[in-house]
């Protein structure tokens, strides 16, 4: 019933959609804490009220963006964890569920930091793509660590999430240099390391990041420069393991071309993926919590961590 949902999910669920909220490791995080607001605040009275008013949050938490396999991961870790008789066990499950979910991403983030940052030498530029708190996650380690490093900042059309990349690297102290997206292949030459996050890790090893990553992967191979996907196995995507496909979210048109700028053009198509898939073979490492990988083998460890997995998620009951 819709009137049972809490504002908090439904705030979360547009800002989610808008990108407000964005990067798949925030929208996991806020979804989670947006769940165990409806938790707290439930007026069920009893407990398949309590599950149904849950799972009806999830759903439209879930409907909000496609790609980011962290999402559906951080929905399906909550409610698998929600059990009891009473509605007041059911509750505390969803609020511990919730705590203990934001406490591991946070480690997780943590702990990949510290091994992709031991990939990074001092001295090193790295080049960026879109902004993800994994990625910078390990740039962050590395001047923990004591390692000077600079960065050039892809841009990012349409939406320009380098500038937050930018703002964020220029927070730490480092030096960066912004180009446009067309400008990374020249400026691999003076790149040692392409890092970026992921939206979703394929059981095949590939990568599905903001769209310009494979290209840039490409011609970094092309350059010799090694790319590294900062990525905690929360974006390892289990329907994938089963033979689906990850769903790239199409924006709306505006974003690339604004319409009173159309009207001027005239009757053109306009397509805008989010998101684009990179080949494994065009990724060098994958750098989890749990140790960096060759993409090949990321399979291994998607079956210990979703061996259970089934395809009907608990928010589809
Ligand atoms: C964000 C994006 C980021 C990943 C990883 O796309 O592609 O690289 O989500 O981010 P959008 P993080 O801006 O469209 O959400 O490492 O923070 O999870």
């Amino acid at each position: 019933m819709e009137r049972d949902i809490h504002p908090a999910v439904t705030d979360a669920a547009d800002d989610i959609a808008e990108m407000e909220i964005r990067g798949a490791a925030t929208i996991a995080d806020a979804a989670a804490a947006a769940l165990g607001e409806q938790a707290e605040a439930s007026e069920a009275e009893t407990p398949e009220a309590f599950r149904t008013e849950i799972r009806t949050a999830a759903r439209e938490l879930h409907e909000t963006r496609p790609t980011a396999v962290s999402l559906p991961n951080a929905l399906r870790y909550v409610l698998r964890g929600m059990r009891g008789e009473t509605v007041s066990e059911l509750r505390a499950s969803v609020i511990e569920g919730v705590v203990e979910f934001r406490r591991e991403l946070d480690h997780a983030q943590d702990n990949l930091g510290q091994i992709g940052a031991n990939r990074l030498r001092d001295g090193d530029t790295i080049m960026t793509h879109c902004h993800s708190t994994d990625a910078l996650s390990c740039v962050r380690h590395a001047l923990e660590d004591g390692k000077e490093i600079s960065a050039i900042v892809k841009e990012t059309r349409p939406r320009k999430q380098g500038h937050i990349t930018a703002k964020q690297l220029r927070d730490w102290d480092v030096p960066v240099t912004l180009i446009v997206d067309n400008a990374a292949r020249r400026y691999l030459d003076d790149t040692d390391h392409v890092l970026v996050g992921a939206d979703s890790i394929a059981a095949d090893g590939s990568v599905i990041n903001k769209v310009g990553t494979s290209g840039l992967a490409v011609n970094a191979r092309e350059r010799g420069v090694p790319i590294m996907v900062a990525a905690q196995t929360l974006k390892f995507h289990p329907g994938t393991m089963t033979g689906h496909t990850v769903e790239i979210e199409m924006r709306d048109e505006a974003e690339i071309l604004p319409d009173d700028e159309r009207e001027e053009i005239g009757d053109v198509t306009v397509e805008n993926p989010a998101f684009d898939v990179t080949p494994p073979r065009y990724v060098d490492a994958i750098v989890t919590e749990r140790g960096q990988f060759p993409p090949e083998s990321v399979v291994t460890l998607m079956r210990e961590l979703f061996g259970d997995y089934h395809a009907s998620e608990p928010w589809e009951r």
